[in-house]
């Protein structure tokens, strides 16, 4: 048996986006906010089709997703953060929470709600991942959130 198999293709042209980014570890989330429009300019996305919005810390994220998933002018969201363990006690409690509610915005909504949120127990571990040894963060949730908008146009209920 060889079933159709559906995959989204890498092509942002005619989506919107909003990236949604905090700005505690404003050094390492720039780096993700970077590599995300890097990643979305490369695929195609016009310029006037991505907004940035930024809020104080990841744990400010999942509200903002949510008001922007349900605003009904994007294709998808983009969530980009920071979180380091060594910087704070409540690491596990934001960690957690930021997760859980980008996951609840996607599902309320709908729409894709990307995460794109750097968890690490050093300052050297998230730069790591924000474009140094281990890729970038913020690029990987762009080319996320392309593929999965892509993938929309392929489900049986689409109306396009
Ligand atoms: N916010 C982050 O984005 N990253 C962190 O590492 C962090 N630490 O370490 O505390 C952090 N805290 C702030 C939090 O996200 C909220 O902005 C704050 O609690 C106000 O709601």
């Amino acid at each position: 048996m060889q079933p159709a198999v559906h995959e989204g293709r890498l092509n942002a042209e005619s989506f919107s986006f909003a990236i949604v980014a905090s700005r505690w570890n404003e050094f390492i989330s720039n780096r993700l906010v970077e590599g995300a429009l890097d990643g979305l300019e490369r695929l195609g996305a016009s310029q006037d089709r991505v907004q940035v919005y930024r809020v104080p810390g990841a744990f400010e994220i999942p509200l903002l997703a949510l008001r922007l998933a349900e605003s009904e002018k994007f294709d998808a969201v983009i969530c980009l953060g920071t979180i380091i363990r060594g910087q704070t006690p409540h690491f596990e409690y934001i960690a957690n929470e930021v997760a859980r509610g980008i996951a609840d915005a996607a599902l309320e909504t709908g729409l894709p709600v990307v995460f794109g949120i750097v968890t690490a127990d050093t300052v050297d571990q998230a730069i790591d991942r924000a474009g140094v040894k281990l890729g970038n963060k913020g690029f990987e949730a762009a080319m996320t959130a392309v593929e999965l908008v892509n993938l929309y146009k392929e489900l049986p209920d689409s109306d396009e």
